[in-house]
């Protein structure tokens, strides 16, 4: 069985080759027609990708339209080692998602996914996943507001594994798909995770939050750190570091000093090193430091997912990439 089963929706990417211009924009006519590279885009999946990296058995449950964008997301991750557990579903499409240029030098985020396969996930996926007895289980904010068969899978996850389950929720906010009534959702959900990550930019846009003590009083919720509320919740901000809380203590960690060259993937990259710390038994400290560590890596590289050579030896901090081999 996997040590870590990651949850949620990968998607057919295309990225746009460097220099693309918009169409349309003035001085464009005549312009070659953009070109696209074909990649993959999936949080979850991407923390797979890492955890299998640093020698976890890592699966990644979802599903694919039976197409050819769903037959290069399984290539792309079977090439990593990551076990895809996944459902071909004839009916349904693999969902795309497109880094437009936005005709000022930069990019914006397009979502073809709605009622994509992935969008149907439900709670026999969550049974499934289960009994599949896994360490760990991750997923994120994303999947828990695709679709209302998607909220029970994650309901499924949060409420119904086994004792001692590590359950994993990076909240990942995404503007084009968590609104008001999404932010809720996110919130309640979140509460429920055994460890949550979150931006301190995302906790301001989704529930007001100005700083990390405010996200962890929000997220441990009305128990206050008891029983109830998450035992780790990891606040990521930005370049001022990281701060995790655990009971009444806490631990920062600087971010590393790197010049950022794209960070789509790099909240992925922190959140697979800390859990790679706690696949190992790493204290608090020595998770941070891996999140930060492996982020730093991924901020330094265009693309969601660097190559393995820019992930590889020397940025795993606990006993290199092998370690969590059994
Ligand atoms: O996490 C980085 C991207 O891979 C991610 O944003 C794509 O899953 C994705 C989404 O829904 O935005």
């Amino acid at each position: 069985g996997a040590e870590a089963v990651c949850v949620g929706e990968t998607m057919a990417l295309l990225v746009p080759e460097p220099g693309t211009p918009e169409p349309g924009s003035a001085g464009s006519l005549g312009d070659p027609p953009p070109g696209y590279r074909l990649e993959i885009g999936g949080a979850e999946s991407n923390v797979a990708v890492y955890l299998a990296r640093a020698g976890h058995r890592a699966a990644w449950h979802s599903a694919l339209g039976d197409d050819a964008f769903g037959r290069h997301v399984l290539a792309r991750l079977g090439a990593e080692g990551v076990h895809c557990a996944v459902r071909t579903d004839p009916e349904r499409r693999t969902g795309l998602y497109v880094k437009e240029p936005d005709g000022a030098g930069g990019t914006r985020v397009r979502y073809y996914r709605t009622g994509s396969a992935a969008s149907a996930l439900g709670a026999a996926d969550a049974a499934r996943v289960r009994a599949a007895r896994p360490r760990m289980v991750h997923t994120t904010g994303i999947t828990a507001v695709l679709s209302d068969s998607c909220r029970e899978l994650v309901d499924g996850l949060l409420d119904g594994l086994a004792p001692g389950t590590l359950r994993s929720f990076d909240v990942n906010y995404r503007p084009a798909l968590h609104g008001p009534a999404e932010a809720e959702l996110v919130l309640q959900a979140a509460r429920r995770a055994d460890v949550v990550f979150c931006g301190l930019d995302e906790a301001a846009a989704l529930w007001g939050a100005a700083e990390p003590g405010e996200v962890r009083d929000l997220l441990e919720g009305p128990g206050g750190g008891g029983d109830a509320g998450p035992g780790l919740v990891v606040v990521k901000q930005g370049g001022r570091g990281a701060t995790a809380f655990r009971g009444g203590e806490y631990w920062y960690e600087p971010a590393p000093a790197v010049s950022v060259v794209e960070p789509t993937g790099a909240g992925d990259a922190f959140a697979a090193g800390v859990l790679h710390g706690l696949l190992t038994g790493a204290g608090v400290q020595e998770c941070l430091a891996g999140g930060a560590r492996l982020a730093g890596a991924v901020l330094l590289v265009p693309g969601d997912i660097p190559p393995r050579s820019d992930t590889g030896d020397g940025v795993w901090p606990v006993g290199g990439p092998q370690s969590g081999r059994s």
